[in-house]
């Protein structure tokens, strides 16, 4: 059983409505369990043209399937919710990106993780940070100490909570 971090990412549609439906069918699928999601960020797009604010989270979970298996559960949860996605960092319904794999470093023509650009990016080290105060990104260091170094100002908490199915919630 494997420990992994996935980040989630949406700006379009009804992007809180997304997160919720990525965490309902991540934790559906045979093989992941789903054990933390982070609060719900707003976060000032990153690169690409001109496009809305984001959501963004992350979720820690486990899983026993292996590398290529998860990335295409992962892929089939971001098209089950109709992802489009034309431009390269332009605007889309749900990303789906695996951060990291225990301490795992990974790099295949598929799949690189940790993920090559989360140690520099505020709306996914705030979230991370959020949901795992001791995460270590493998090669990089601790999430605690890269967020200190990159610009959050575009990142602004919202009152948005993802529930995990089955782990109980507020109501
Ligand atoms: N791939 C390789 N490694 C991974 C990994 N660790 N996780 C491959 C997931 N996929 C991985 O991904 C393209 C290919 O990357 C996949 O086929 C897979 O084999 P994609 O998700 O289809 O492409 P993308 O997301 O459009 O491109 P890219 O370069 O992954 O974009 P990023 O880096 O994910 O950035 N601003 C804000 N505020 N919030 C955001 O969430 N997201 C992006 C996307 C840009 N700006 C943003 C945000
Ligand atoms: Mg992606």
């Amino acid at each position: 059983m494997r420990r992994m971090a996935l980040a989630l990412g949406s700006n379009m549609g009804d992007s809180a409505k997304l997160l919720q439906g990525a965490i309902d069918d991540l934790a559906a699928v045979d093989g992941i369990d789903i054990t933390a999601v982070s609060a719900v960020f707003e976060t000032d797009p990153v690169g690409g043209p001109e496009q809305e604010p984001y959501l963004n989270a992350v979720a820690i979970g486990r899983t026993v399937l292996d590398d290529a298996s998860l990335l295409a559960a992962t892929q089939r949860v971001e098209q089950g919710w109709h992802r489009v996605r034309e431009v390269r960092w332009g605007p889309r319904t749900l990303d789906v990106d695996i951060l990291a794999i225990d301490d795992e470093m990974i790099l295949t023509e598929d799949l690189v993780v940790p993920h090559p650009r989360a140690h520099v990016r505020g709306f996914v080290l705030i979230p991370w940070l959020d949901v795992d105060p001791d995460a270590v990104i493998a090669g990089r260091g601790r999430v605690e100490q890269l967020v200190a170094a990159v610009d959050v100002t575009g990142v602004r908490t919202t009152s948005v909570v993802l529930v995990i199915p089955g782990h109980g919630g507020a109501q």
